[in-house]
């Protein structure tokens, strides 16, 4: 008999959601319990095309901003073998922003459609669940001090989670909101609880595309 397929999780969220812990807490917990799971993150610095986007973001470079916006699609689609095989394998992959990110980003650029941003990104893997990390501008920076990278300021990252709201009326996609303004174990136990009926229910569907 095929064994089941993994499920493909994400975790969106404007920084200092907590993403990041979010994720490993979350695969430690699925290991634990015995189900194979693994994280993966993007942007993917470790490849080629991941290094011209680290430089980017570090501002060591600038790229024209179409240019970054299908590299940062590129960087998901060059892993896109990768991520097919560890589900068919059974493997749970909970992934650190994913295409959402893609489109909230570039779109939060002025001159940019919504339509536009999603285009690159047509026919990656679907994930079975996203998750999107929910905190108000206020308590992220009651979190402490953005960082130097691109991107880190509280004007775009409000423009952002603007792009977020509009991306989350998609009903093709299953969004759900979490409050990560609760403890870290709370908002693990949440995203653990949604995780484990997504893992259940995937088993039994083919994997989508967007
Ligand atoms: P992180 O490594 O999670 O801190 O993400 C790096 C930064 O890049 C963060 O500010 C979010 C942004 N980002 C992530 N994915 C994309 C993308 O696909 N396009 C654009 N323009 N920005 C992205």
């Amino acid at each position: 008999m095929a064994c089941k397929r993994g499920a493909l999780i994400v975790l969106e969220g404007v920084d200092k959601a907590g993403k990041t812990t979010q994720c490993k807490k979350l695969v430690q917990a699925l290991q634990q319990s015995g189900r194979p799971a693994e994280m993966m993150r993007f942007p993917d610095r470790t490849t080629t095309i991941g290094q011209l986007i680290s430089a980017y973001l570090e501002k060591k470079s600038d790229l024209e901003d179409h240019t970054v916006h299908l590299l940062f699609s590129a960087n998901r689609w060059e892993l896109v073998p990768l991520i097919k095989k560890k589900l068919e394998q059974g493997t749970t992959l909970v992934v650190d922003r994913y295409a959402f990110s893609g489109v909230a980003f570039t779109s939060a650029k002025p001159g940019f459609s919504l339509d536009w941003c999603m285009k690159p990104d047509v026919g990656l893997p679907k994930p079975d669940l996203v998750m999107f990390l929910q905190l108000s501008p206020s308590e992220a920076a009651l979190r402490g001090q953005f960082g130097e990278e691109r991107y880190e300021t509280s004007v775009f990252q409000k423009a952002v989670q603007q792009k977020f709201e509009q991306l989350m009326k998609d009903r093709t996609v299953n969004w759900q909101v979490i409050d990560a303004s609760q403890s870290v174990e709370d908002v693990h136990e949440n995203i653990r609880t949604q995780s484990l009926n997504t893992i259940n229910t995937a088993q039994n569907q083919q994997l989508g595309e967007l």
